[in-house]
Order: structure tokens, then C-alpha cells, then sequence
């Protein structure tokens, strides 16, 4: 009776302690990556944050300030490179296999999202989830970076929605 008490709680426990390591495994790997975003002159444009969630997806908080009034293009590129003035090395957007746009064929890139919509004073501090935006994507072997763009992301155009030139850029630091 005792015995097989104990057994019960033996294997309780070695459940509780691989329980433990997957958890840990897990948390290592989700942690934030935050990206520092600069404008073409290399000033400070404010933070880009991705909390990659146990539940799947993505939280991305975008806190900027100083940039062009108006509705801009945003997406996440699959190089961790940053070089002014006109972030090419930030290469392609993150594709995952797919077409541009959330409106086109094919679509979306996990890296395409919503469009910026800057006030007046240039600031704008918004949050969103992306399902499709993984701690696996952004973490590969060159890493990730956020670009915003001159222009709207017409949700449709490869490859990057006419979205124009890129006018800022924060490389996606965290390991
Ligand atoms: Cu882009």
C-alpha cells in the first residue's frame, strides 16, 4: 500500500520536473527582443518590443517618436543589419515561404504589418498581436530587424506593398 503510494509519488515528481525543464526551455526562448530604432541621419526614432507568447505568436509594442506625419509601411526584415541611409542590408521582408501583402495572393509574410498612422507631433506609441510572428523567425542565425517605411503598405503588392523607401530601422537584440 505504502509502496505503491510512493511510487505514485515519485513519478508525480519526475512529471513535475520535466514539466519544470520544458517550462524552462520554453521561457529561455521567449523572452523580449527589443529593437532600437534610428531615422537615416542615425537619431534615435524610440523602441520597437516583441514579446514572442507561450500561447503562439507574437506582442509587438512599436514607441516612436520624430517621425513624418502620416500612414506608413512597417514590416519585419529578415536581417539583423541596420546600415544607413537606406537600410538595404535589412535585407527582404521575414516571408516564411509566402507572398507579400495580407490583401494579396498567397499572402501574408509573417513580417507584414499593420500600417503606422503618425500624428502631427510625430509620436505614437501602439500595441498589437502577431500570430504569425515567431521567437523561431526572428532568432535565426542572422537575426531580424524592424523597418518603417516612407510610404503605406497597400496590403497587396509584392514585395513590399509600394510601400517606398526605408527611412528607419532597429536591429532586434536578445539571444
Ligand atoms: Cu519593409
Amino acid at each position: 500500500m505504502t509502496k505503491s503510494f510512493d511510487r505514485v509519488a515519485a513519478s508525480c515528481r519526475v512529471a513535475a520536473l520535466l514539466a519544470g525543464f520544458a517550462l524552462a526551455g520554453t521561457a529561455a526562448y521567449a523572452q523580449d527582443l527589443t529593437a532600437q530604432v534610428m531615422d537615416a541621419a542615425s537619431e534615435p526614432r524610440g523602441t520597437v518590443t516583441v514579446s514572442p507568447l507561450l500561447t503562439g505568436g507574437s506582442l509587438i509594442v512599436l514607441d516612436l517618436t520624430g517621425l513624418p506625419p502620416g500612414t506608413h509601411g512597417v514590416h519585419l526584415h529578415e536581417t539583423g543589419s541596420c546600415e544607413g541611409p537606406e537600410f538595404t542590408s535589412a535585407g527582404a521582408h521575414i516571408a516564411g515561404g509566402h507572398e507579400h501583402g495580407v490583401m494579396g495572393q498567397g499572402g501574408a509574410h509573417p513580417g507584414d504589418l499593420p500600417n503606422l498612422h503618425v500624428p502631427e507631433n510625430g509620436a505614437l506609441k501602439v500595441e498589437y498581436f502577431a500570430p504569425a510572428v515567431t521567437a523561431d523567425l526572428l532568432m535565426d542565425g542572422d537575426g531580424s530587424a524592424i523597418v518603417i517605411h516612407a510610404d503605406p503598405d497597400d496590403y497587396t503588392t509584392p514585395p513590399t506593398g509600394n510601400s517606398g523607401a526605408r527611412i528607419a530601422c532597429g536591429v532586434f537584440a536578445g539571444e
